[in-house]
């Protein structure tokens, strides 16, 4: 038949998913075929991964795709947050449960590493926002522990190269995931030497940057028994999520702002060529690597990890907090109550999510949040504001006069924001495919198998199947007031 199925595997710091892409007569229908939780595992005072538990439920969500379609599966690609990482052995066995980045186990890193390095080298280097849980953090933090796994590694591989190597064989560093590292300078698209000397590791232990797109070859014979198949071809695609949901825009329009919404708010746009200058610097944006040598420009705000961290403490209490219950009495609070600035410091790492937005309205004089709708009408006023906020800056550094944003991801399935960010800026809202991430992932597959010639074909071809949805600006919801009581927040 003429129907070729793509299987993308996307985790996300809150879920993971198996989709089965199945494009026929032009167009792309997504199946998801397994969707499984993500959840960190706290173990003699580390926060872990469970990385073994993870790769079964992707077997198990591989072979339940060929099951149903059988010799018409192509190849299978991997994209998986940033940063994080495991670490192997000459023989190539993982020599412990990846680390999750919001550990604390970087904690005096930043300080220490920016002090011997000096912070506008790094950015120079880099052009990568300063967040304590970077690669070079946390390689930095295994160093300065004399962690026994991180001694006897030979070979680091981001977590899409982790698992690509464990369905294929093949080990590789593909290079959207090793953007994110703070290590790979944005101009060269390859290891700062700088950097790796100063971390004391080498290029072979990183392995040579590859672009993605490269077919690492068919599953090894193991896997192939757990799937039901030895014909299924291994791709590398965009490995940092960022970098596939970012391919996958409804349509191109140099004048809007992307929005990637999940557990973070990315918030920026492509670029030709990379801004490491002293205004992007100053203002903390990031030039992430993407498809084809595109560059992301872009902020990470902290996004519905706030909310998800929040449900974590009210389940643990034993309420329901399911997301449409919570959702329809945020709806019907009072709007723009209770402000925070979602990227306050304690509100990155986990645990207590609830008491530390009260405590945070409580210290500003803000009204405190107490129902749990308050505190998600809360999140999400702050949010929309917090684009508008960052919009702005955005604007400035660029020169560019921004006339629109897309959302993208899991997070544009809450209309609530959307409208919300549309009032905030002023401007129109375009709502892209919720799952953003796997069209792309899907895409560099189908330019990987000749279906699509490049990223703008590949965009041409898939943006039909997504019908977009707009969200216009309603006049007078956010005053200048609010605006300037919520900059007063900002840290
Ligand atoms: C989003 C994301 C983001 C990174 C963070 C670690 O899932 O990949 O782009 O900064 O996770």
């Amino acid at each position: 038949s003429s129907r070729k199925v793509y299987i993308a595997v996307d985790l996300g710091a809150t879920s993971g998913r198996v989709i089965a892409a199945v494009w026929e007569d032009g167009k792309l229908e997504l199946v998801e075929k397994h969707r499984f939780e993500t959840p960190s595992v706290r173990l003699r005072g580390r926060w872990h991964w469970d990385f073994l538990s993870l790769y079964s439920e992707i077997l198990y969500g591989i072979k339940t795709a060929v099951e149903f379609y059988g010799a018409d599966v192509v190849s299978v690609g991997v994209d998986t947050w940033g940063v994080d990482y495991g670490l192997l052995d000459e023989s190539g066995e993982l020599l412990a449960n990846p680390v999750c980045y919001r550990d604390e186990r970087t904690g005096p890193m930043v300080k220490q590493v920016c002090e011997k390095l000096g912070k506008d080298l790094i950015y120079a280097e880099t052009g990568i926002q300063f967040m304590f849980f970077n690669t070079i953090f946390q390689i930095a933090a295994e160093v300065s522990q004399s962690r026994t796994a991180f001694k006897t590694a030979t070979r680091l591989l981001f977590l899409p190269d982790l698992i690509n190597f464990w369905l294929s064989g093949v080990q590789s560093t593909e290079r959207t995931a090793a953007s994110t590292s703070q290590m790979l300078n944005p101009h060269t698209k390859t290891w700062s030497e700088p950097i790796l000397a100063e971390l004391g590791v080498s290029s072979e232990f990183l392995g040579d940057v590859v672009d993605p797109g490269a077919k690492l070859g068919l599953v090894t014979q193991e896997v192939a028994e757990a799937i039901g198949t030895s014909d299924l071809s291994v791709v590398t695609v965009a490995g940092h999520d960022t970098g596939s949901a970012f391919m996958a825009l409804p349509e191109v329009q140099p004048n809007y702002g992307i929005l990637s919404s999940g557990t973070w708010s990315i918030l920026g746009f492509e670029l030709d060529a990379p801004n490491t200058s002293p205004e992007a610097a100053a203002a903390g944006f990031s030039n992430e690597v993407g498809y084809g040598g595109t560059i992301r420009f872009l902020k990470n705000i902290c996004g519905l990890w706030l909310l998800e961290e929040c449900r974590r403490s009210w389940i643990a209490q034993g309420e329901e907090a399911t997301y449409p219950t919570i959702m329809e009495e945020a709806a019907k609070c009072e709007p723009m109550r209770s402000l925070i600035d979602p990227d306050y410091s304690a509100f990155a790492t986990a645990g207590g999510m609830p008491e530390k937005i009260q405590a945070f309205c409580k210290e500003k004089g803000e009204p405190v949040p107490e129902t749990n709708g308050q505190i998600a009408r809360c999140i999400f006023d702050s949010l929309a504001l917090k684009y508008d906020f960052v919009f702005q800056i955005l604007e400035k550094i660029t020169g560019r006069q921004l006339e629109g944003l897309f959302i993208l991801g899991g997070g544009s399935r809450n209309d609530l924001v959307n409208q919300l960010a549309a009032d905030a800026l002023g401007l129109p809202v375009v709502v892209g495919a919720s799952e953003a991430t796997a069209v792309g992932n899907v895409m560099a597959q189908m330019i990987a198998d000749g279906e699509a010639e490049d990223l703008a074909g590949a965009r041409n071809l898939v943006a039909p199947s997504f019908s977009p949805r707009r969200f216009e600006p309603r006049p007078g919801v956010v005053t200048t007031e609010i605006k300037q009581r919520f900059s007063a927040l900002v840290s």
